[in-house]
């Protein structure tokens, strides 16, 4: 089978499970969890082929293109950010499938079912997915908002929980770049934490969801970030600071 042949069928077995492969109950209660907490599992929007076909092409554009990345930044507290990422514009290059998958309009309506809004392509292409590798003890990808309202997260490998590696949100919590006061959200509002596991999917509300990734003590955390931008997202002005640094290298953080 040619390369694009297989892409192509894949792509179809996506489409085909989000039209035959989930029930109404599934999306009612994604939907429910969502709004209330700004995050939630939804493993059961992709087959195996697709999670299978992901992550084969994600370890291998990790292998091969991974950048070790050690950074804080004050927008969001000088909180660490210690992992190694591969960046969108070498995904595109290299991989085939991710593309595809993330430029899908049947995938991207299945979100907006869970979102209850319209999940659009992020209008800025650096956002619209990035490979996190944390492979040594003490990487995290440290407390932060991002700038779009949405991200799927695909996890690849997730150590056990005692070695860390959940996420860890804050809901309805807002990004105030000039001054993030992030122990002052801890303090007003509930840490909610989620255990996860090779194969789960989950969607966040990323703009108004303070979360992190808690700092490993063994093993190695694998994932790919999908983000998608909301209506309201295409007519604010967004600034990129923390995001140029991270996934553009065309600022430097401070180092961690
Ligand atoms: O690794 C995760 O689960 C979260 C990643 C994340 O928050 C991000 O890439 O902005
Ligand atoms: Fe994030």
């Amino acid at each position: 089978m040619r390369p694009d042949e297989r892409i192509g069928g894949l792509v179809q077995s996506l489409s085909k499970h989000l039209i035959h492969g989930v029930d109404e109950k599934q999306w009612e209660r994604a939907r429910r969890d969502f709004l209330d907490l700004g995050f939630v599992k939804v493993p059961f929007l992709a087959p195996e082929s697709t999670k299978t076909a992901l992550a084969d092409e994600i370890e291998m554009l990790v292998a091969e293109h991974g950048v070790r990345r050690e950074m804080s930044f004050k927008e969001t507290g000088h909180t660490p950010r210690l992992m190694r990422n591969v960046r969108h514009h070498e995904i595109r290059r290299h991989g085939s499938f991710i593309p595809e998958v993330y430029a899908s309009e049947e995938f991207r309506e299945a979100l907006g079912k869970v979102a209850g809004e319209p999940v659009l392509e992020c209008p800025y292409e650096p956002e619209r997915y990035v490979i996190t590798e944390l492979e040594q003890s003490g990487d995290t990808h440290g407390w932060h908002w991002d700038d779009y309202s949405f991200a799927l997260v695909w996890v690849v490998a997730c150590p056990p929980v005692e070695h860390g590696g959940f996420v860890q949100c804050v809901p309805r919590t807002r990004w105030n770049k000039e001054d993030p006061q992030l122990h002052r959200q801890f303090i007003t509002r509930p840490i909610h934490s989620f255990e996860l596991r090779p194969g789960d999917l989950y969607f966040l509300r990323t703009d108004t969801t303070l979360h992190r990734v808690y700092p490993l003590s063994g093993g190695r955390r694998l994932i790919i970030n999908m983000g998608y931008a909301s209506r309201a997202d295409l007519d604010k002005r967004i600034s990129h600071e923390t995001m140029d640094s991270l996934w553009n290298g065309s600022r430097e953080g401070q180092n961690a």
